[in-house]
């Protein structure tokens, strides 16, 4: 398989573009070392503050790419384009509904070179994200593995995005769900607000995704790369 934009990312911060940053802030998070900015939110996303924030994240190189949810906000010129289905869903609106309607009125107008499918496993019921989509999140590891490697080995899904949004997330199941993967990058993203954690992430995910921590403690958020990159390392990923 030809490598993908977001192949070589081992750390990425993400961005919502309704959470205002200064540029000092931005600054930081844009020449930290990371290897991506990923945009996106689980609400009051829209085309205007999307393509306010993509404008000043090139002003800098790192790759930016973006979280499609809603055809309406489908900003051209980012390097690459997620679209998001949660695989534990009971409302198949979120699963696949939302992406026929899309498919039927803009594939003609899609970059389908710069764009993945990424499953989203929602394990925190607390989150904004199992709200809006009403996932299921309370659920045992052995149907985490399962929700897992149906998109997985079943559907060849490229990314594998296991969300704890909002809390830290459990390290062995992680473990568990990387080590029943066949081909997709496994994401992490949940909780992340220490180097410790980063590295705990980085030893079971292929990419680690560091969010709110950027508008609470920007110390906190930049220490998280090194630490991932350290931790990558020695695990002997070599990009
Ligand atoms: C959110 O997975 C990301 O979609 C990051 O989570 O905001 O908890 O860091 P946090």
């Amino acid at each position: 398989m030809l490598p993908s934009f977001y192949s070589s990312w081992r750390h990425v911060f993400k961005l919502d573009p309704e959470r205002p940053i200064d540029d000092a802030t931005l600054d930081a998070i844009c020449t930290s070392g990371t290897d991506a900015i990923l945009v996106g939110g689980s609400s009051g996303v829209t085309f205007d503050n999307t393509v306010d924030l993509m404008s000043r994240i090139r002003r800098y190189e790192v790759p930016c790419a973006f979280e499609l949810s809603d055809p309406a906000c489908g900003v051209p010129g980012f390097d690459g384009y997620f679209i998001p289905s949660v695989l534990n869903t009971k409302r198949s609106e979120w699963l696949i509904g939302h992406h026929v309607k899309a498919l039927r009125d803009y594939s003609h107008l899609l970059p389908w070179e710069s764009i993945a499918g990424e499953a989203y496993l929602v394990l925190n019921p607390d989150s904004t994200v199992a709200r809006l989509t009403g996932a299921e999140a309370n659920i045992g590891s052995n149907e985490a593995i399962a929700y897992s490697q149906v998109a997985d080995r079943l559907w060849n899904i490229p990314v594998l995005y296991v969300e704890y949004s909002g809390t830290f997330g459990d390290m062995e199941l992680l473990k568990r769900i990387s080590n029943s993967l066949k081909q997709a990058q496994l994401f992490y993203g949940g909780g992340i607000d220490n180097p410790e954690r980063a590295a705990q992430a980085a030893k079971a995910a292929d990419t680690v995704v560091v969010g709110n921590i950027i508008y609470e403690n920007l110390g906190a958020a930049l220490s998280t790369v090194g630490a991932v990159n350290l931790s990558m390392k020695e695990q002997g990923h070599v990009f």
